[in-house]
C-alpha cells in the first residue's frame, strides 16, 4: 500500500509540472486571477477547471471551456479595443512549459441572461485572434516560458454589440501532434462585459465564422494533426474558423506589412512587455529537456509517442497516466541528445 502510494506520487510529480492551466487574465492591465485548478471556484471571472491535464480529442465535451468547467459568478469590464493578456502556469503554479503550437482566442455572446448563467455548450464562438509561429521560428506560446507571470496579449474587436461575452482562450500544445489524437488542448473561459462599440457595425459574427466546441475542430484537421510541426520551413495552418475581420484584429490596409494574401501569424499580437529578449543563437525553439513532454522529438521518440498515442483512447485514465509517465521518461531521455545536435546544427 505504502510503496504503491509512493510510486503514484513519483509518477505524477513530473506530469503535474508538465501540464497546467490558465493562471490569470488581464484587461488593460487589470488582473483577474483564475481559480486554482480543483480549488474553490468562489467569486471569479474565469471558469474553474478541475484538472491540469490537457483535453484530448476534438469531440471531447471538455474542449468547450476546459475540464468540467464551472460557470464563474462575476464578469470583468472590458472596452472595445481593450488589450487582454493571458498568463498560464504549470500544475505547480510555475512557468508554463510547452513552446510549440498555436495560441487562439474566441468570443461568444452570453446573450441576455449574462455569462454567470450561460451554458457554454450552446456558445456560438467566433475567432478573434490566432498567434502561431513567428518570423524567427519560435512560437508565440514560447513567450509564456519567460516566467511564471508571462503573458501573451490580444486586442478585442472594436465593433461588437455591447453585452456580456465568454472569451475562450486556448493553447494547443503540439509536441505530440504529429500523431492522431496527440494534440493537447488547453481551453479556458473568461467572462467579460463589453461596453458599447467604438465603431458602428455591432452585429454578431455568423455563418461560417461561428463554431461550437466540441464541433469546431476535427482530429485530423490541419494544425491539429501535423506531421511537420517541427520542420523549420513548415507553414503552420491554424485549425478552426477564420479570424473575424475588424479594425482591431486586422492591420489597416495602409500598414505596409499588411499583405491580404498572406495574413501574419501574429494577427492580434501586441507587445506585452514580457517577451523574452532572445539572442539570435536562441532563435530555434528553446530546448526543453526536463520540461516534461516538450522538446524536439527525434524519430525514436516519435515512434514511442505514436505507440502511446495509439493506446490513448483505449486505455483507462489510470493506465493513461502510467503511459504518459513512460512517454515522459523516454522524451526526457532523448530530448537532450536531440537538442544538443540541433544546437550544433547537426542532422537529427
Ligand atoms: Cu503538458
Amino acid at each position: 500500500m505504502f510503496s504503491r502510494a509512493l510510486f503514484a506520487i513519483a509518477a505524477l510529480t513530473p506530469l503535474v509540472a508538465a501540464h497546467g492551466a490558465l493562471k490569470f487574465a488581464t484587461v488593460d492591465g487589470v488582473r483577474y486571477n483564475a481559480p486554482n485548478p480543483n480549488g474553490d471556484s468562489g467569486d471569479f471571472t474565469i471558469r474553474a477547471v478541475n484538472d491540469i491535464n490537457p483535453v484530448k480529442g476534438t469531440d471531447n465535451p471538455d474542449l468547450n471551456c476546459g475540464h468540467n468547467a464551472q460557470k464563474a459568478a462575476l464578469v470583468a469590464d472590458a472596452q472595445p479595443g481593450s488589450v487582454v493578456g493571458f498568463a498560464w502556469a504549470n500544475g505547480e503554479g510555475g512557468t508554463w512549459v510547452h513552446n510549440t503550437g498555436p495560441v487562439m482566442t474566441y468570443m461568444a455572446s452570453c446573450g441576455d441572461g449574462g455569462c454567470a448563467n450561460f451554458d457554454a455548450g450552446n456558445a456560438q464562438f467566433f475567432k478573434i485572434a490566432e498567434q502561431g509561429k513567428k518570423a524567427d521560428g519560435t512560437w508565440t506560446m514560447a513567450e509564456l516560458n519567460a516566467g511564471p507571470d508571462a503573458t501573451t496579449t490580444i486586442t478585442l474587436p472594436s465593433d461588437l454589440p455591447a453585452g456580456e461575452y465568454l472569451i475562450r482562450h486556448e493553447l494547443i500544445a503540439m509536441q505530440l501532434g504529429m500523431s492522431p489524437g496527440g494534440a493537447e488542448f488547453y481551453p479556458a473561459c473568461f467572462q467579460v462585459r463589453l461596453a458599447s462599440p467604438s465603431r458602428t457595425a455591432a452585429e454578431l459574427p455568423s455563418g461560417s465564422n461561428v463554431v461550437t466546441f466540441p464541433g469546431g475542430y476535427g482530429d485530423s484537421d490541419p494544425g491539429i494533426l501535423d506531421a511537420d510541426i517541427y520542420n523549420p520551413g513548415h507553414d503552420y495552418v491554424f485549425p478552426g474558423p477564420p479570424v473575424i475581420s475588424s479594425e482591431a484584429t486586422n492591420p489597416a490596409p495602409s500598414d505596409p506589412s499588411a499583405d491580404p494574401s498572406n495574413p501574419p501569424a501574429d494577427t492580434a499580437s501586441v507587445p506585452s512587455g514580457t517577451t523574452p529578449t532572445s539572442s539570435p543563437a536562441s532563435a530555434a525553439p528553446a530546448p526543453t529537456s526536463g520540461n516534461g513532454c516538450g522538446g524536439n522529438p527525434n524519430r525514436k521518440v516519435k515512434r514511442v509517442v505514436k505507440r502511446i498515442v495509439r493506446q490513448g483512447p483505449l486505455i483507462t485514465k489510470k493506465k493513461r497516466s502510467v503511459a504518459a509517465a513512460a512517454h515522459q521518461k523516454r522524451v526526457e531521455q532523448y530530448v537532450p541528445t536531440v537538442n544538443s545536435r540541433v544546437m550544433r546544427g547537426l542532422k537529427v
